[in-house]
């Protein structure tokens, strides 16, 4: 199990809660520190990860009208985007771009594809091989700058880092973007810190990059750690996100780094490269794909049941407060996110469908009761009244009188209700 399905699996055994107390919360919790291990996010970070969760959720009590499930991802959401930091946007600036990383975790790769990047946004920009260690790295980023019409320097046999960099920088002086590739290796040895430090010192670089690929494992955090403590890294990039639903050990680094993500690599081409984009990437992991108007769209629910708490309250069903609802569903977007955010993403399509159509028909007709038709069901009965808000809808008679049936089976479910508080609550605020 990846490591979004597994958050999304708590979550959905969120929806049968109606209320957010201790027990719900270290249940919950317990499910997401068994994802968050299993994705290989280091035990320290799950442990804080889960503690602030269960803390933020006891501390105040969901809005009204908002569902224990959506106040929890909410609060998911805000957490992840703290770890991962939010939607990063590049400047198209000068500047100059470190990239450090494990062996094999896509630094080269990434060189060629941020110089094209920017280059694509009209800077001049260049890359620079720094990797004597590995051979045949020079041919590798060579052919990749070629590839993306950059700039390139390197120099074969050259086994001083830093030599390389200052020939470089002193070539590439009327260049706007200058991204430096560097050495991988299987750990961070002593002597790969020392030629992190030259280079970083004599490039002096804007961004010091961690390069980390998405499915790293547990090593992630001590080795982000270490890079850190060489070099400082200010940004985070992972790479192969296309490949691996883990990404644990890629949000372990970023934590440990203390830096945000930038980038995110999403293939072997040179174009399969995005800027992070914090609603996109949490909003998968959480399975609502549109997480920000689903986010606002219960902001605008919690504003609205603010504004007449009384009518979210549903003590009494009529077709007033019946209305108030079906006004408030409305602004929660169709029918199938509103079922899909109380947990039940699987309705079949028609019904969905049909159930909106019937919905919207309700509201015109409601639209066209008097006040006090609303409020007193019993005169929709005298004679003439049913047939005027047909018309006055642009409906049937036939379609008023399946409406009055629907609402009294719905009243008398209601009254059934009646002591269940939390599942009243839960369906005053999506029917
Ligand atoms: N699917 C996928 N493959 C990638 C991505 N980024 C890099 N790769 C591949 O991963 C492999 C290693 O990439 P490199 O860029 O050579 O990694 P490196 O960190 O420079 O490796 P060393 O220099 O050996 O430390 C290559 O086959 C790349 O094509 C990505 O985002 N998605
Ligand atoms: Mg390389």
């Amino acid at each position: 199990m990846d490591l979004g399905e597994g958050i999304r699996q708590a979550l959905a055994k969120l929806t049968r809660s109606t209320i957010i107390d201790a027990k719900t919360v270290k249940e919950f919790n317990k499910e997401l520190q068994k994802t968050l291990l299993s994705s290989d996010v280091e035990v320290q970070l799950v442990l804080k990860f889960t503690k602030e969760i269960e803390e933020r959720a006891l501390k105040s009590k969901p809005p009204a009208g908002v569902a224990p499930r959506d106040y929890i991802t909410n609060i998911v959401y805000e957490q992840l985007v703290g770890l991962m930091g939010s939607t990063y946007t590049p400047e198209i600036k000068r500047q100059k771009i470190l990239l450090a990383g494990l062996y094999g975790s896509g630094k080269t790769t990434t060189a060629a594809k941020l110089a094209k990047f920017y280059q694509d946004r009209g800077l001049s920009a260049a890359v620079i091989c720094c990797d004597v260690h590995r051979p045949a790295a020079y041919e590798q980023l060579e052919t990749l700058a070629k590839t993306a019409n950059v700039a390139f320097y390197g120099r074969k046999g050259e086994k001083d880092a830093s030599k390389i960099v200052k020939e470089a920088l002193e070539k590439f002086k009327d260049k706007q973007v200058i991204i430096c590739d560097t050495s991988g290796r299987s750990a961070l040895d002593g002597e790969l810190v020392e030629e992190l430090k030259q280079v970083t010192n004599t490039f002096k670089p804007d961004e010091k990059v961690l390069v980390v690929n998405a499915d790293i494992g547990q090593v992630a955090g001590r080795q982000a750690r270490e890079f850190d403590k060489a070099v400082k890294i200010s940004g985070v990039v992972v790479t192969k996100m296309d490949g691996s639903g883990k990404g644990g050990g890629a949000l372990s680094a970023a934590h440990a780094a203390n830096a945000p993500v930038l980038f995110i690599g999403l293939g072997e081409k040179l174009n399969n490269i995005e800027p992070y984009d914090a609603e996109k990437f949490v909003g998968g992991l959480l399975g609502i794909p549109d997480i920000a108007s689903l986010l606002s769209n219960v902001q605008e629910a919690i504003k609205e049941a603010n504004i007449k708490p009384e009518e979210m309250q549903m003590e009494e069903l009529d077709f007033e407060s019946f209305y108030t609802q079906l006004k408030a569903m409305g602004k929660m977007g169709p029918l199938k996110n509103v079922v899909g955010m109380m947990g039940a993403p699987d309705v079949p399509k028609e019904v969905l469908e049909q159930g909106e159509d019937k919905l919207k028909k309700y509201g015109t007709i409601i639209a066209s009761m008097t006040k006090k038709e609303r409020k007193d069901e019993g005169l929709l009965h005298q004679s003439g009244r049913i047939e005027r808000i047909a018309k006055g809808s642009g409906t049937t008679e036939k379609d008023v009188r399946g409406l009055i049936t629907d609402f009294n089976k719905m009243k008398k479910m209601f009254k059934t209700m009646q002591n269940d508080r939390g599942f009243k609550k839960k369906f005053g605020k999506f029917m």
